[in-house]
C-alpha cells in the first residue's frame, strides 16, 4: 500500500479501549499498518470477553490501567465523557494515544489533553479521518495550487439519518455521556475539519441554530440537538454555511463539502468518495479515484486501482498507517493531532454561544 512508510522498527501495540463499532474499525486499522492489539477493555468484561476475537485482541483486561500498561498506543472509542480522563491516563504513563472525536466534551479539558501531550512529548491523534480520502487530498492540492483562484464561497452538509425516530438511541444522545452539542460534536466537527483542512483557511465567525426534532427518546427527555445550521466567516474572506443533521431520512453518511473560487470549484461527497466534482466557467468535470491521474499528495492514500471502490475503513488505515508513522519519527503531512481537536471544541463552544445568544460569536483562534 502507498501509505504504508518503513516503521517496522517501531512497534505499535496497541490497547484498544471501547468495544464497539469504532474499536473494530481501529482494530482493523492496526492490522493493516503492521500494528497489534496487545488488550482490549470494554464497559463491562462480558462485553469485551465477547469482542475479543473480532477486534484481534491478544488479552482482555478489566482495568484501563494495566492494559495501558502493556501497549505502547492507547485508542480510546470509549463515550466522549470518558475521553479525557482515559487519555490523560495513557499520556502520564509516557504511551502514545489515538482518541476518538469530539477530543472532549468542553475546551477545558480539550487544552489539557494537548497541552499534557506535548509536554509528555508523545504522538497523540483524532481521527477525523475524512482528510484521508484521496479525492480529499486531491481538492487540497487543487487549492494549494492556486487552481480555484481566490477562494470565496464555502458550502455543505453533514447529514445522517441513524438517530431519525423516536426509539432511535445512543449514549451519544446524553448531555452528560456525549457533550452539549451532540450532532455538531459527533458529525459537524468532521465537517469543520475538512474546510479548514482542505482550504487551510480558519473559521473566524460563526451564527448558529439549533432544533431538537426528537425531544423525548427512548421515554426520556432529551436536551442534546438533531440539527444544526451554520453560517461562517473565514480568516481569508470566505463565507459560507453548512448543514449538520442526524435525523436526515435516506442520509446515512452523506458529507458534502464544495468550495469555490474565482477560477473554479471543488465539490467532495463522502457517499461518492471515488469522485470529485471540478467546476469550472466552461465545463465540468467528474474526476475518478486514478491513481495514474492524481495528484501525489492524493496517490498516496489510494490503496486499490481506480473503479475498485475504497473507502471509509480505508481512511481509518491510512490515519493509522501515518500514526505509526509519527511515532517513528516521521512527520506525515495531515496527520490530525490534540491540536485539531482542540480547535473543534473552540468552533463548537462557539456554535453553542451563537445558538444561545442568537447573535454571531467570534472564533478564537
Ligand atoms: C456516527 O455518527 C459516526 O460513526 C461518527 O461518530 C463518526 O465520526 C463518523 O465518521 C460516522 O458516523
Amino acid at each position: 500500500m502507498a501509505y504504508v512508510t518503513d516503521t517496522r522498527s517501531t512497534t505499535y501495540r496497541a490497547a484498544i479501549i471501547g468495544t464497539g463499532f469504532m474499536g473494530r474499525v481501529h482494530s482493523h486499522a492496526i492490522a493493516v499498518a503492521g500494528g497489534s492489539v496487545a488488550g482490549i477493555v470494554g464497559s463491562s468484561p462480558e462485553r469485551a470477553r465477547a469482542a475479543a476475537a473480532s477486534l484481534r485482541a491478544e488479552a482482555v483486561y478489566e482495568d484501563v490501567e494495566a492494559v495501558i500498561e502493556a501497549a505502547d498506543v492507547v485508542h480510546v472509542c470509549v463515550p466522549n465523557h470518558l475521553h479525557a480522563p482515559i487519555a490523560l491516563a495513557a499520556i502520564a504513563a509516557g504511551k502514545h494515544v489515538v482518541c476518538e472525536k469530539p477530543l472532549a466534551t468542553d475546551v477545558d479539558a480539550a487544552r489539557a489533553m494537548t497541552e499534557a501531550a506535548l509536554d509528555a512529548g508523545v504522538v497523540a491523534a483524532v481521527p477525523f479521518v475524512y482528510r484521508f480520502h484521496p479525492m480529499v487530498r486531491e481538492a487540497r492540492a487543487r487549492v494549494a495550487a492556486g487552481k480555484l483562484g481566490r477562494l470565496t464561497l464555502a458550502h455543505g452538509s453533514y447529514l445522517q439519518d441513524w438517530l431519525l425516530h423516536p426509539g432511535d438511541d445512543n449514549w451519544r444522545v446524553d448531555a452528560d455521556k456525549g457533550g452539549a452539542l451532540r450532532a455538531f460534536g459527533d458529525i459537524g466537527s468532521h465537517w469543520c475539519d475538512l474546510l479548514e483542512f482542505v482550504t487551510g483557511d480558519r473559521i473566524t465567525a460563526v451564527s448558529a441554530q439549533l432544533s431538537t426534532a426528537n425531544r423525548r427518546r427512548s421515554g426520556r427527555e432529551v436536551s442534546t440537538e438533531d440539527i444544526v445550521t451554520l453560517q461562517f466567516a473565514t480568516g481569508g474572506g470566505m463565507i459560507g454555511s453548512t448543514v449538520i443533521s442526524q435525523v436526515s431520512a435516506g442520509r446515512k453518511n452523506r458529507l458534502l463539502l464544495e468550495i469555490s473560487g474565482s477560477e473554479a470549484s471543488v465539490a467532495f461527497d463522502q457517499e461518492r468518495s471515488e469522485t470529485l466534482w471540478v467546476g469550472g466557467r466552461a465545463q465540468n468535470a467528474e474526476l475518478m479515484r486514478d491513481p495514474e491521474t492524481l495528484t501525489p499528495e492524493a496517490a498516496r492514500y489510494v490503496t486499490l486501482p481506480g473503479g475498485h471502490a475504497q473507502g471509509y475503513q480505508d481512511c481509518f488505515n491510512g490515519f493509522v498507517a501515518d500514526t505509526r508513522a509519527a511515532i517513528a519519527g516521521e512527520a506525515p503531512d495531515g496527520l490530525p493531532v490534540f491540536a485539531d481537536g482542540l480547535r473543534a471544541a473552540r468552533i463548537a463552544e462557539a456554535v453553542a454561544a451563537s445558538a444561545h445568544s442568537r447573535t454571531w460569536v467570534e472564533v478564537p483562534r
